[in-house]
């Protein structure tokens, strides 16, 4: 990929296309282009076609996708799978027929069974059930990675795919219904302390261990893979560390400043009980995580007091 490549973004106005988006000005990259829902409808495949012949994209970030927390996967299942599929069903085909040079199909580490080995290995994949809360959506990127391998693999598509742990970050969405975890304790946080509240709640029994990786990492590990892989099996982006669900909202309720009490409401899902990734072949790659948790934390409160209130 050079600095002049013509390189479509899809959903680069999103919490990771956004960064990636960035991460590429910083290198330089002046051709990135990029479309609304408004100007684009991913799911709708005679436009994505459409928008394939016309503007001819050499390489092609899938940030694209009807994503959610676990309460919007757990209530919309239809719709989380039914999108999803649509979305990258259209875009992987009009980039094979309109001959895109490369592809970076981006999923999810909720791809991988329940209960498997922790860490856990790209090779632990369909190897056991799926957690409940989610299993529309990692069934959708479960056949989006499988897609890019086929293609690789009977037509020698240059189709890779990586699946990131739990992301957060600027651009990222802090509504409560529909958010994941991170944006929405620093939302409750915010909320409770200028309104004096004696308490917060947090979801389920806060015993779920989770990854968390900034989303300016995600967006570099993207860009790095898109210059440095090309092999068919998808590859684990992460930091390889991971944390209880209540030490996360201590830590939150700490860099907010909020005073009050923890409530844990045990009638929300807690969902998997783990999903720390091995971030080991990335790691022999030659690609590894900067942002530090609190670091990205206090960063990500910043944009959102700045942006979001
Ligand atoms: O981030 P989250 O919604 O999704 O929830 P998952 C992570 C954990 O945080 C769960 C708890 O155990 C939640 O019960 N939690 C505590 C909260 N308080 C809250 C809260 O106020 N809001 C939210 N949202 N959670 C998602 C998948 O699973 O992971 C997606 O559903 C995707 O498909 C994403 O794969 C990366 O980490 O459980």
């Amino acid at each position: 990929m050079e600095r002049n490549s013509k390189i479509y973004v899809a959903g680069h106005r999103g919490l990771v296309g956004s960064a990636i988006v960035r991460n590429l000005k910083e290198k330089g990259c002046s051709n990135i282009i990029g479309r609304t829902h408004e100007e684009l409808d991913l799911k709708d495949q005679k436009s994505v076609r459409n928008f394939f012949r016309e503007e001819k994209p050499e390489y092609v970030f899938l940030a694209a996708a009807k994503v959610g927390g676990i309460n919007a996967n757990n209530i919309y299942p239809a719709d989380f799978i039914y999108e999803n599929l649509e979305i990258q069903n259209n875009v992987i085909k009009a980039a094979f027929d309109y001959k895109v040079k490369k592809l970076l199909f981006l999923g999810s580490s909720c791809i991988y069974p329940k209960m498997c080995p922790q860490p856990i290995k790209e090779k632990y994949l369909l190897s056991g059930y799926l957690e409940a809360t989610n299993e529309a959506y990692a069934l959708a990127k479960i056949s989006g990675l499988k897609m890019c391998q086929f293609f690789k693999r009977q037509y020698g598509a240059d189709f890779i795919s990586c699946m990131p742990t739990n992301l957060y970050g600027p651009k990222d969405n802090f509504d409560l219904n529909s958010s994941h975890v991170m944006p929405a304790l620093i939302r409750k946080f915010h909320e409770a302390k200028v309104n004096n509240k004696e308490f917060v709640e947090v979801w389920g029994t806060g015993t779920p261990l989770r990854e968390f990786l900034h989303v300016d990492d995600m967006a570099d590990g993207c860009v790095f893979l898109m210059g440095n892989y090309d092999g068919e099996e998808h590859v684990n982006i992460g930091t390889g560390k991971e944390i209880t669900i209540r030490e996360l909202a201590e830590t939150i309720k700490e860099i907010v400043g909020f005073t009050g009490e923890l409530k844990f409401n045990k009638d929300k899902p807690d969902g998997t009980p783990r999903k720390l990734l091995d971030v080991s072949k990335l790691k022999e790659l030659g690609w590894t995580y900067k942002v530090q948790l609190k670091d990205g934390i206090k960063s990500t409160y910043h944009w959102f007091k700045e942006n979001y209130l």
